[in-house]
Order: C-alpha cells, then sequence, then structure tokens
C-alpha cells in the first residue's frame, strides 16, 4: 500500500499532530522482568514518577507495556497484564492531562481497557496477529496504531532467525499488515509501521534495517524504530549491561532519523532528544 509518492511523517492524536520532527516514545515497562528496566517501575507510584520525570524531559509519547516481550519470556495472563497496566494509565493521565499515553499490548481486551482509561495510541508487537478483535478494537477507538514486525513469538524468537532478503521481507510483511487493518476498518492515516529491531534478528538484520528504513519509508506510513539498549548495541559496544547502551541508542536513531524515521522509542529521553534535535538542526540547516 503506498499513500502517495510523499513520505508521510505526522500522525493526528485527537486534535495534535505528532511529527514532523522527531517524536520521542519513552518506555515505561510496568513488569517485574523485562529486559532492561524490569522491576524498576513494578509498582503504580513508581510508574507514574517515572512517566513525569520523561515527560520533563521531552517524551511525547508514553509507552505502557505490562507484559514483557524480551528474547525468552513467557507471556502473562491477560487479567495480569490489565492489572498492572489500566490504573498507571489512569494515575498518568489524572497527574498529565495532557500526556500522550500508547498501550504495548498484542490483547483487544487490555487494549480496550487502557483506551477506556484514556490511553491514545495502541502498540501492537504482533501487527494484529495475536487476538483476531484487535482491528475492530482500533478501528472502533478510531486511535492511532503501531505495527511492528516480528519473526516468530518471544520465547523463541532469537533461534537462528532467517530470512532470504530481510529488508525486502519486513517491508512486504508490514505493507501486508497494513492492509489487513484497512480491511479491518483502520484508518490508513492512524497506522505507524515498525521494523521490530531484535525481534527474531540477528545483528546483521538489525543493522540492514537501519540502514535501509528508506525501503520501509516508501509504503507511506510513519515509522517507527525501537533500538533503545537492546541487545545487538551491547554486541557491538561490549556492553553487558543494558541501561548502559545510551551512547549506541542514540547512534542508532539518529541514523534511523536520517533514514527517516520519525518515532523513536527509548528509555533514555534526555540523551535521545539532544541529539536528535541537533540532527534535525542539521538537516534543516541546508
Ligand atoms: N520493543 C520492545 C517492546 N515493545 N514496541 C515497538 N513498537 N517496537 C519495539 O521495538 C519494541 C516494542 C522491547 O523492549 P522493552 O519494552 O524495553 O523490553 P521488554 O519487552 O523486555 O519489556
Amino acid at each position: 500500500m503506498n499513500l502517495g509518492a510523499e513520505a508521510r511523517n505526522t500522525i493526528g492524536v485527537g486534535d495534535r499532530t505528532l511529527g514532523p520532527d522527531p517524536v520521542l516514545m519513552g518506555v515505561l515497562n510496568v513488569t517485574p522482568d523485562s529486559f532492561s528496566d524490569g522491576g524498576d517501575f513494578f509498582g503504580a507510584q513508581a510508574a507514574v514518577a517515572r512517566a513525569a520525570t520523561m515527560l520533563d524531559e521531552g517524551a511525547e509519547i508514553l509507552d505502557v507495556g505490562g507484559e514483557s516481550t524480551r528474547p525468552g519470556s513467557d507471556p502473562v495472563s491477560p487479567e495480569e497484564e490489565a492489572r498492572r497496566v489500566v490504573p498507571v494509565v489512569r494515575e498518568i493521565l489524572a497527574e498529565r492531562p495532557d500526556a500522550v499515553v500508547s498501550i504495548d499490548t498484542y490483547r483487544s481486551e487490555t487494549a480496550e481497557a487502557a483506551l477506556e482509561a484514556g490511553a491514545h495510541i495502541v502498540n501492537d508487537v504482533s501487527a494484529l496477529r495475536g487476538d483476531p478483535r484487535m482491528a475492530g478494537v482500533m478501528a472502533d477507538a478510531r486511535c492511532p496504531v503501531i505495527l511492528m514486525h516480528m519473526l516468530g513469538e518471544p520465547k523463541t524468537m532469537q533461534r537462528d532467525p532467517r530470512y532470504a532478503d530481510v529488508v525486502r521481507e519486513v517491508r512486504d510483511f508490514l505493507a501486508e499488515r497494513a492492509e489487513h487493518a484497512v480491511a479491518g476498518g483502520v484508518d490508513p492515516e492512524k497506522i505507524i509501521i515498525d521494523p521490530g529491531i531484535g525481534f527474531g534478528k540477528t545483528l546483521d538484520h538489525n543493522l540492514a534495517l537501519l540502514y535501509r528504513l528508506d525501503a520501509l519509508v516508501e509504503l507511506g506510513f510513519p515509522v517507527l524504530v525501537g533500538a533503545s539498549r537492546k541487545s545487538f548495541l551491547g554486541r557491538i559496544t561490549g556492553l553487558e549491561e543494558a541501561r548502559e547502551r545510551v551512547f549506541g541508542t542514540v547512534a542508532a536513531n539518529v541514523i534511523a532519523y536520517g533514514r527517516g524515521a520519525t518515532f523513536f522509542r527509548v528509555h533514555d529521553v534526555r540523551a535521545n532528544r539532544e541529539a536528535l534535535a541537533v540532527a534535525k538542526a542539521i538537516r534543516r540547516a541546508w
């Protein structure tokens, strides 16, 4: 699907427009086991405080997730997932009514409950493959949706992932999932696509996708990149501790911006905001 020759890099959220300048989505994992911040913000109070910090540092979206999708992780029950995220969404919006909140889930019940609590965006790492009701829920809510590529499922996805041509396969997959979403009633203007860095990909696959992001931009949807603190950065830099991978994250995001990405899912908001502000200024200078 191509919505026109021009790359699209904005998305409407209610009466606001996000983009075309780089948009930072702060990661808020309300989980005991996420790969880089598991357990840090597990209680609602700690999560809301972290949300406020990320907003103050320049995040325009907060991505609230209640289930880790790190390689090897197990799913949690839908009830447990909703129990973790719904109070956090509600409390963030009570304290910061202007915040834009996205809900990181592939389950329609969780998405519905979070939207009901005020969330604005659904971030579905299964790109609508995880739950047949999801497209309908998104269509009814008329909310922006993020469709991400994943090969396999979190439990096994890093066991020898293979592609004949990773860029073509990821692009074709995202085009097909976008068509599926539109067939289910989702407004094409509300779709954001994401190559799914680290989801069933080797180091070389991740690097190829970041370098050839323009191939995804050509599909006509805004592109989101979630490279933050991921293990491919550790493979390159030798940093085993995920929270130390800030400089590598910044490099990946600045390159991704140069290749056409607009949305950046990050743990370290300030570092990425400053780097992307400089990248934007350089791009504008000529
Ligand atoms: N990555 C993670 C989770 N959700 N959503 C999108 N759209 N893109 C991503 O790259 C992405 C995502 C994994 O990172 P994190 O949330 O930090 O860890 P965990 O899954 O262990 O909670």
